[in-house]
């Protein structure tokens, strides 16, 4: 590690003055390990930063930035290091700032009329959908990493997870954003508007571009009524393709009511039972897919319950549903997603892997898993498919792990840019998408050209140089 420049230390100094000497920590602080901030949730990759500088409201975020901006420096925003593409920890050049938003975890303002919540950008999603549920309201945003990750982050990303066949991805939750630009001036837009066409839509502009454009420092999202009931069921299917004719079933006769749809194979669930031998897992070892529904109702649980149990029963009778339980209570629902929720890290615990975060109109999807398997099981012999996600927004979690008994790294060496560009093939071949929730971030950079519509890429990287000419808003990410 060298030791940093004249200007690198009088920035440092710079930075203190703003946030306070405790916020801006660095490598030449005796004892202190910033190795939390600098390596990617999956171990893919560990950087080397300038500083870890925390500002604890958006003048300080501005002044931060504009600091930044006056010395070359780049800076990669961070709330809670969840992210699965390599998006939010810095490079090993050691130039690199990470603004870590954590600080800035506040609920400002619950419109209750208004139905809207606005909070920092740095507020864990978890704590939103506290302070909505304490209102009485629903946010109904939901992952896996709720408890670490932030509305920031959720927002750079365009987030999805279980519940977005009904409520859409994050950005159709938020109404309005506060931003730090590139030059460090603060776009006020924090609007609770539901009509607003007033020119280029900025809102959407930023959200899903990955801190490549500017600071999310709050925003103002939507808040929906409570569900009067939610019921979880599971189950058993024999193919991909009565998963998919299941879907179809559960959307006519649950209408909005279906709320969450998801599909885990029996390897993927096989991982669960094998690292989390105290979590149930129902059903697995008979079938070879398993689905996770839920249904949502505005009227009671019995409503709920008898619609969830005339939708299994057409389904057993039409053979696309083998075997089912409905969750009794919500103990039992609960513990339904968290086996659910309990994949990526089972699979984590497995070693590393090759993730494909894709999407796939519905209707293709049992094709393109068939088609695909085949050619990698031809390709690199031994690969075991964890394959789960989100089925009703046609989101699979398409994920490669090496073959029993091969070394992870030694796996990915040698292949993974293959099965990479073998995947990323069919998915265009399926007309589908490389990146469906998780983004660009720095593993799927290289890619990007491949498999993205030239003009759309010319567009841009036209509006990433207008906005950041100096490119110092997360390099590297999303446009390399
Ligand atoms: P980080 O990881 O800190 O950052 C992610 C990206 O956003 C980076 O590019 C970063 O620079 C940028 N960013 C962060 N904060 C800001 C900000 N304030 N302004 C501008 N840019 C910012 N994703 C899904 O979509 N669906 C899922 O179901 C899902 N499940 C997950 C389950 C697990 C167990 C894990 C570990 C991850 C999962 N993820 C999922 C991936 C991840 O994208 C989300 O966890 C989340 O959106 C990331 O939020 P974060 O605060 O951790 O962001
Ligand atoms: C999920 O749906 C997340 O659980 C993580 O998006 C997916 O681990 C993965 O590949
Ligand atoms: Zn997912």
């Amino acid at each position: 590690m060298t030791a940093p420049s004249t200007a690198q230390i009088a920035l440092i100094a710079l930075l203190r003055q703003i946030c306070g000497p405790n916020h801006v920590l660095t490598h030449q602080d005796p004892a202190t390990d910033l190795s939390p901030w600098e390596q990617d949730w999956r171990k893919r990759v560990k950087g080397l930063a300038l500083a870890v500088v925390r500002p604890g409201n958006t003048q300080e975020v501005a002044a931060v930035v504009k600091a930044c901006a006056a010395t070359g420096t780049p800076i990669v925003p961070q709330g809670g290091n969840t992210g699965l593409v390599v998006g939010g920890v810095p490079d090993g050049s050691g130039k690199q700032i990470v603004l870590s938003m954590t600080r800035m975890n506040a609920v400002r303002a619950i419109d209750k009329d208004n139905l809207t919540i606005t909070v920092d950008a740095g507020c864990v999603l978890q704590n939103l959908q506290t302070a909505a549920e304490n209102a009485g309201f629903l946010f109904p945003l939901s992952l896996g990493a709720e408890g670490s990750c932030t509305i920031g982050g959720n927002l750079g990303t365009n987030a999805g997870g279980t519940q977005v066949v009904r409520y859409g991805n994050t950005r159709d939750l938020c109404l309005g954003l506060e931003v730090v630009t590139a030059q460090g001036d603060i776009w006020h837009g924090l609007s609770g508007l539901r009509k607003d066409n007033t020119g280029y839509d900025l809102r959407n502009l930023m959200i899903g571009s990955e801190g490549t454009l500017g600071i999310i420092t709050a925003a103002t999202l939507k808040l929906y009524p409570q569900p009067a009931a939610q019921l979880t069921a599971w189950a058993a299917v024999p193919t991909l393709q009565a998963a998919v004719q299941l879907l179809g079933l559960a959307h006519q006769r649950l209408g909005p009511g279906l709320t969450g749809f998801e599909v885990m194979n029996q390897f993927a669930l096989g991982l669960v039972d094998k690292h989390y031998p105290q979590l149930r897992v129902p059903l697995w070892q008979a079938t070879p897919w398993c689905v996770l529904l839920e249904n949502s109702d505005s009227e009671n649980e019995q409503h709920a319950r008898s619609q969830f149990e005339a939708l299994l029963e057409a389904a057993m009778e039409q053979a696309c549903v083998t075997d089912a339980v409905v969750a009794e209570n919500l103990a039992q629902a609960r513990g339904l997603w968290h086996v659910r929720e309990s994949i990526t890290l089972a699979q984590a615990a497995e070693g590393l892997n090759i993730k494909h975060d894709i999407s796939i109109p519905v209707s293709r999807i049992p094709a393109f898993v068939l088609e695909t398997d085949a050619l990698l099981a031809r390709e690199v012999p031994g690969v075991r498919m964890v394959d789960f996600g989100h089925l009703g927004d046609g989101n699979l979690h398409y994920n490669v792990q090496a073959p029993e008994g091969v070394d992870g790294h030694a796996f990915l060496r040698e292949f993974e840019d293959k099965v990479n560009t073998l995947v990323f093939d069919q998915v265009a071949k399926f007309e589908g998408s490389i990146s469906a929730e998780h983004g660009v971030g720095e593993l799927k950079v290289g890619k990007l050209p491949l498999y993205k519509d030239p003009t759309a890429l010319a567009m841009m990287r036209a509006v990433k140089k207008a906005l950041d000419p100096q490119n110092l808003m997360n390099p590297g990410r999303v446009l390399g």
